[in-house]
């Protein structure tokens, strides 16, 4: 397939020097996939009916279920958020101590640690899969390490085998932080399955969404039972407290989001797939431009298109692409720029962290993500990739510009 033609005439016309917006209205990365409405409103109708709006009600189980017969693990729990999902895994997983974990995720992960008093240990990422890197844990593992993390960073999984083969000879604990990757697979097994528990995020911007929320999934009966009441203060009955506990329960509001948005599911992952496959035509002909391709092997929900701007070919940096972008209403973004070492509070507790991160600097420095979802047209995606060719086209003239104005 080829490129659109970009209807600027000459670089004056980009946004960023003063033109009109290519798009009048913002693209955004994210846009919430709404399922069916009416459903949904029935669903709600009927929780205000039955006046059982929260604490493990009717449809945080039917919720519940319907995740289970997706993933296929014994135990999935629901809770308010994927975050608060996981500091209660940590916890009920005795994390303490260190915890190794890599710095290029979303800064939920990480703060689930520090949150309870646990040290994030950044291990650095292969820079093909952007995941932590089974090759450096080893050098990170102390006699303070109890636990590993990994990230299925885009829904793409992690080196499960070789992570669980480094958990198991240092008796550590194995957690997936499994946010972007709910109806994925590994190897023809769904993620959730992996690990000693894993926790899947169903906040607004995921594909599928209950506004707020999150499913821990696991195998192990002893630690769902456990993180069942972990979510509920630790109450094990009435009057009964055996733990302590937060609250990070869902309420029913959202499980009817929930149920309402997974009954689109295939419809949702349809329209990630065609826009990925455009996309991938589109963009595998601009030069200095990679971008994450799934295998089309496995399950996967196409839910992030991630690219790698090489500024070496480009001749314009990622930020500047990402500022030419915003001007013309593409809101793209740098998800996880500029990795968790360098934000608060770890830039200052661990100020020389990024010294072992080479591969993690190099690919926070690199990433664009690009709208996709049901909000998004197909002919926009080739407006967008019009842009974006027309712009590393005219990059000489562009940086010659943007250097004069000083931007
Ligand atoms: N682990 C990983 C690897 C994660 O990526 C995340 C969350 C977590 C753990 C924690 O999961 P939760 O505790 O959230 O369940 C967003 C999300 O808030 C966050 O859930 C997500 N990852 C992260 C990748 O993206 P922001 O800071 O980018 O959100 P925001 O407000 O900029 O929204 C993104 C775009 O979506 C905007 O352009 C606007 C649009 N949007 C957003 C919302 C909420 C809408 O159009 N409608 C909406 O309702 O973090």
């Amino acid at each position: 397939m080829t490129i659109k033609s970009n209807p600027l005439t000459g670089i004056q016309e980009l946004a960023i020097f003063g033109g009109d917006p290519l798009f009048k209205e913002p693209l955004h990365v994210g846009r919430p996939n709404i399922g069916d409405q009416t459903r949904l409103i029935e669903r709600i109708k009927g929780s205000l009916e039955h006046k059982w709006l929260t604490n493990d009600g009717p449809l945080v189980r039917e919720f519940e279920e319907s995740v289970g017969a997706v993933t296929g693990a014994k135990h999935n729990i629901a809770v308010s958020n994927a975050t608060t999902g996981l500091e209660i895994v940590y916890h009920a997983m005795g994390f303490k101590g260190e915890v190794i974990v890599p710095s290029f995720t979303f800064i939920g992960t990480v703060h689930a640690l520090e949150w309870l008093g646990i040290t994030p240990v950044f291990c650095d990422i292969a820079p093909s899969s952007h995941h932590i890197d089974p090759e450096k844990i080893a050098p990170l593992i102390s006699s303070r390490t109890s636990g590993i993390v990994g990230v299925h960073l885009w829904g793409q999984p992690c080196e499960v085998e070789q992570l669980k083969s480094i958990a198991d000879k240092h008796n550590l604990g194995l957690v997936f932080d499994a946010a972007h990757a709910f109806g994925c697979s590994h190897n023809g097994r769904m993620i959730g399955n992996f690990g000693d528990a894993e926790v899947f995020s169903f906040h607004a911007t995921k594909y599928l969404n209950s506004f707020e929320g999150g499913i821990i999934s696991t195998n192990h009966a002893d630690l769902a039972e456990k993180l069942i009441y972990l979510r509920n203060f630790g109450f094990s009955g009435y009057d009964q407290v055996d733990y302590l506990g937060i609250n990070a329960k869902m309420n029913e509001i959202s499980a009817a989001m929930g149920i309402t948005s997974l009954e689109s599911k295939q419809q949702v992952i349809q329209t990630n797939f065609e826009n990925y496959k455009l996309y991938q035509n589109l963009l595998l002909e601009i030069p200095g431009i990679s971008f994450i391709q799934y295998d089309e092997e496995e399950e996967n929900n196409f839910q992030y298109i991630v690219l790698e701007v090489d500024q070496k070919a480009t001749k314009l940096t990622r930020d500047q692409i990402y500022t030419i972008m915003w001007k013309e209403n593409v809101l793209v973004r740098r998800y996880f720029y500029p990795g968790c070492h360098r934000l608060a509070p770890y830039s200052s507790k661990y100020p020389h962290a990024g010294e072992h991160l080479a591969v993690t600097e190099k690919v926070a420095n690199r990433v664009l993500q690009l709208p996709t979802g049901t909000s998004i047209t197909s002919d926009e995606i080739e407006q967008i990739c019009a842009l974006l060719a027309w712009i590393i086209q005219h990059a000489d003239e562009i940086s010659a510009q943007l250097k004069k104005e000083n931007k």
